[in-house]
């Protein structure tokens, strides 16, 4: 899963991008990264101790730390819908704190007014290459390819939801899906998922409010966003701490889990995703899957072969073995179940495959 990070001037993206991702970064380099986050699940270390395994792996996010989105400067415009084209979702950072030696963003001096400007950058880019490709296809000195004839059709659609100043996620039910398929090239920025996340100061954080946060909340709601809020340099600063002192400095704060922890459940939720486990003596492994998704395409992300060859896949619940001990007890409560192809997996399930090949 890739997820790029973007908004406008100094509102905290590398910061956040540190915080997740665990990497340094040099302020004034102009190279700009990506990282891999592990998402933190708590089950998963449970499970660990449970197997001792040699290994444990974690899912992981990668995430790509952009420049800054400069309204006034077309080629940094491109630059960054470029870096973010093969992402899955967006995280959209809006600055709230206060931080006399780092200026505003112009004309954005709240959350809201960021978060106004950038959607319309959103808007703006994705109507360019939806214009463009209209007009490449009109001045087309040749008969059209049906599935061109298609492609122009939807093209011509979301140019009036655009000139709408309208986001097409909020028109997804317009489009069937293999008509979103014909612009998936195009990597349209108003389809992807978006997660808000806002950049507060230690007061914000503890008062749980910054200036213009109903405003916000209510295009959250309106768009179907994810939210989030986080506390940038000073959560990355307490992960720099040893361990045992990173726990206490938490709790003091009030924060229950960690900005990555935060933001990964935020993630699955919005981009619909859950979790299933393998556990053994070699390794206990976490697995990310699309909701709804059957043991057979489960099987498909261990490996390839396990779908082909496969036979039954065994499941056990991971409530039910935290909460009887051992997978013993589960099979002789008969809850582990042997489930076909078509069966629907859910979240915190163990599987394990039989297959042959
Ligand atoms: N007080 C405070 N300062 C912050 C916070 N987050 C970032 N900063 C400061 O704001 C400045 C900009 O932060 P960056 O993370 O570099 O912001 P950016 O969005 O990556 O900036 P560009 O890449 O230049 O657009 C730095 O001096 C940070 O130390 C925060 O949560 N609180
Ligand atoms: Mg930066």
């Amino acid at each position: 899963m890739k997820v790029g990070i973007v908004g406008l001037p100094q509102v905290g993206k590398t910061t956040i991008f540190s915080l997740l991702t665990g990497l340094e970064v040099d302020p004034y380099s102009t190279t700009y990264q990506k990282g891999i986050a592990k998402v933190y699940d708590k089950r998963v270390k449970i499970l660990s101790d449970m197997y001792n395994p040699k290994k444990t792996t974690y899912a992981t996010l990668e995430f790509f730390d952009t420049p800054s989105l400069n309204p006034n400067d077309k080629k940094s415009r491109a630059h960054v819908f470029n870096m973010v084209q093969n992402t899955d979702a967006l995280l959209l950072v809006l600055r709230a704190f206060k931080n006399e030696s780092v200026p505003f963003p112009e004309n954005g001096e709240t959350a809201f007014k960021q978060l106004r400007m950038t959607l319309d950058e959103f808007i703006f880019r994705d109507l360019e290459i939806v214009s463009s490709r209209i007009e490449k296809l009109e001045n087309a000195k040749r008969k059209l390819e049906h599935r061109e004839e298609n492609e122009l059709k939807v093209l011509l659609h979301m140019r009036d939801i655009l000139e709408n100043e309208d986001f097409l996620s909020l028109h997804r039910d317009e489009f069937t899906e293999d008509q979103i398929k014909l612009v998936s090239s195009y990597s349209l920025v108003t389809l992807k998922p978006i997660v808000i996340t806002v950049n507060l100061d230690e007061t914000q954080f503890e008062n749980k409010n910054y200036e213009s946060k109903d405003e916000i909340l209510k295009v959250v709601n309106e768009y179907n966003f994810a939210y989030i809020e986080l506390c940038g340099l000073m959560e990355k600063e307490i992960q720099e701490l040893p361990e045992n002192e990173r726990e206490e400095f938490l709790k003091d704060l009030g924060i229950t889990e960690s900005g990555i922890e935060r933001l990964s459940k935020t993630m699955y939720s919005q981009l619909g995703l859950i979790s299933f486990f393998t556990v053994g003596k070699d390794e206990v492994r976490a697995w990310t899957l699309k909701k709804g998704s059957t043991a057979v395409e489960a099987a498909g992300t261990i490996h390839s072969d396990l779908a082909r060859g496969f036979i039954k896949a065994e499941i056990i619940k991971y409530d039910d073995l935290v909460s009887l001990g051992s997978e013993k007890e589960v099979k002789e409560k008969g809850l582990m179940k042997l489930v076909g192809k078509e069966h629907v997996i859910e979240d915190g399930d163990i599987i394990t495959i039989r297959f042959n090949i």
